[in-house]
């Protein structure tokens, strides 16, 4: 089965409309590489900027959204014009506290509002779980899984310049695909796309693409499309 490569953009709370604004302008001119599906995960309050100024062949991304009030609405997103979400992230679960079953809900109810969801899973440095009980509870929520990108990203990866090697990543991808096989289906666990995120830089990225199970990136520092060094607007 061949997956469509998926490459995210997480930029998370860096840049401002000019740094942003050069960003879009580098992505617009450059290709998307064949087989490739690109979205940029963007601060809410870019959400509308980002989807005006970027080539409508890149997708957007909204970072957080939810029913109630508190948190944008997927409506809010899709009157933008973006249908991504991303969900669950690290920084939710562990800076904001956010459950598994929470996160649960919110994918449930982004996917049943149309919108795309890039689900993040992630062990912390003690928990050598792969991921698998943030995997179940997102996956008891997801009706139509072509809708849905699992990110895998490992806490201590996260932000740090430590990235999993790629043998460490395919381990735990195949795990997780296996998971899928047996507790939804093998259609399935062929065609989700299962990603990587944690320190992926331009000098990284091939060597973890080329594994079997590692279907793309969620990345924080892209500079271009085509190389994925070290762009960070404005420090943390
Ligand atoms: C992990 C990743 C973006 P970074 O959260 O999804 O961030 O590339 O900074 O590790």
């Amino acid at each position: 089965v061949s997956r469509k490569f998926f490459v995210g953009g997480n930029w998370k709370m860096n840049g401002d409309k000019k740094c942003l604004g050069e960003l879009i302008t580098s992505f617009n001119g450059a290709k998307v590489p064949a087989n490739t599906e690109v979205v940029c995960g963007a601060p809410s309050i870019y959400l509308d900027f980002v989807r005006q100024k970027l080539d409508e062949e890149i997708g957007v991304g909204a970072q957080n959204c939810y029913k109630v009030s508190g948190e944008i609405s997927p409506a809010m997103i899709k009157d933008c014009g973006v249908t991504w979400v991303i969900l669950g992230h690290s920084e939710r679960r562990h800076t904001f506290g956010e459950s598994d079953e929470l996160i649960g809900q919110k994918v449930a109810h982004a996917l049943a509002e149309g919108l795309g969801v890039i689900a993040c899973i992630g062990e912390k440095l003690d928990e050598r779980e792969t991921g698998i009980t943030e995997t179940k509870a997102i996956a008891d929520n997801v009706k139509d899984w072509s809708k849905v990108v699992l990110a895998y990203e490992p806490v201590w990866a996260i932000g740090t310049g430590k990235t999993a090697t790629p043998q460490q990543a395919q381990e735990v991808h195949e795990k997780l695909r296996c998971w899928l096989k047996t507790h939804v289906s093998e259609p399935v666990s062929q065609s989700t796309r299962i990603i990587y995120g944690g320190s992926v830089t331009g000098a990284n990225c091939k060597d973890l693409a080329s594994q079997g199970d590692v279907d793309g990136f969620l990345v924080e520092r892209p500079s271009s499309l085509n190389s994925w060094t070290s762009f960070k607007p404005k420090a943390p």
